[in-house]
């Protein structure tokens, strides 16, 4: 495997392809130039030489140096997409650690994996990809994001947070990378999560809220199907003894739904329609900032 050191001169940043080879005299991985590759900013595909060129350390470099940007992600997608079929977690890491070194954990799900993860549900849906390699994709996303998860967890951003959030989907909803994108970007920020997704029967979410004391319930719903147990959810956490007083309910499934505002007594249900990863911290601040300090 190969990968593209920056060197910076000067103030100007300029790149090395390279590869580890194996030291045998001095028991130790030593690093073996293979190209210079000139700015870093301008290096293009076509000056890596052909059996590199789909390496995904090297198409990451590219996607975050370059001037054409937008080329790059569609590149970065379709290699993620060929890497989630083919189930190589070892490499979807890769392209992880280097996108979001450069562009942070939240563009790395909103921009690369969220998106990939729909077009896989657009291809099942026009018949271009298989049951069975819908599950593979699905599979290795869900690897993916429990590796990023522990990761983060050991090492969030700032202070740890007194808020408590539980994660959760209504009965019957069985789409749950969308609930471990969501702890995994709030555990980077150092709040407290407990993502109970998928399916739990409602009387289940109520009793382990009992026990957690959430401040806040997020409630995550794909299929707009789903929204009668959603409602019998809500309904029961509203008339239940426990002490949350948010509840957040978001996903693809509540897009086309009509909604009713909800409430009893201190507790207060938000839909938040079209809210991607990034508007997730600003709204639980906005619903919370009233009571509780985050
Ligand atoms: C993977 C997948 C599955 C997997 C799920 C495995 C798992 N453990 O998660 C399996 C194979 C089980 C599955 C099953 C089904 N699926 Co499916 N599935 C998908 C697929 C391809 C990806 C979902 C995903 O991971 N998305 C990526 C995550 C990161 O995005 P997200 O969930 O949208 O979450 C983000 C936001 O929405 C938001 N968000 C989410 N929740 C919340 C909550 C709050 C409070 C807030 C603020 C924000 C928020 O933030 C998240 C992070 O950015 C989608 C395609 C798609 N367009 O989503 C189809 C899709 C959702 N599935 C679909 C269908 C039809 C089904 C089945 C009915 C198929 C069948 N006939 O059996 C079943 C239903 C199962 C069930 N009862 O739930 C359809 C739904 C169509 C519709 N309009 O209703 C889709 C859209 C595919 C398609 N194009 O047709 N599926």
């Amino acid at each position: 495997m190969v990968f593209i050191r920056d060197k910076k001169v000067k103030g100007h940043s300029y790149a090395y392809l390279v590869r580890n080879v194996w030291d045998n005299r001095k028991g130790t991985v030593r690093q073996e130039i293979v190209k210079y590759l000139g700015r870093s900013n301008k290096v293009a595909i076509e000056d890596i030489p052909i059996e590199f060129q789909k390496d995904p350390n090297v198409i990451s470099f590219i996607a975050c140096h370059s001037s054409d940007a937008e080329k790059m992600e569609l590149t970065m997608k379709e290699k993620m997409l060929e890497l989630l079929m083919r189930n190589d977690t070892k490499l979807l890491v890769d392209i992880f650690e280097t996108y979001s070194q450069f562009f942070g954990l939240v563009k790395f799900y909103e921009r690369l994996l969220a998106p990939v993860m729909y077009k896989v549900g657009e291809m099942w849906e026009a018949g271009r990809l298989n049951v069975a390699t819908e599950h593979v994709c699905s599979n290795a996303a869900h690897t993916l994001v429990k590796i990023i998860n522990e990761r983060v967890s050991r090492n969030p951003v700032g202070n740890r947070k007194t808020l408590k959030i539980l994660i959760c989907t209504p009965e019957g909803e069985y789409h749950s990378l969308g609930c471990m994108v969501i702890e995994s970007f709030l555990r980077s920020k150092g709040y407290s999560v407990s993502n109970i997704a998928p399916s739990v029967p409602s009387d289940s979410v109520i009793a382990f809220a009992s026990k957690y004391n959430p401040d806040l319930i997020m409630i995550s719903m794909t299929l707009a199907d789903n929204i009668g147990s959603a409602n019998k959810l809500i309904n029961k956490i509203l008339e239940s003894r426990i002490s949350v007083s948010h509840i957040l309910v978001g996903g693809i499934g509540i897009e086309s739904i009509k909604i009713k505002e909800q409430k009893n007594g201190l507790k207060k249900v938000y839909f938040l329609k079209g809210t991607k990863l990034s508007g997730i911290l600003p709204s639980i601040k906005e619903v919370t900032k009233a009571r509780t300090k985050i």
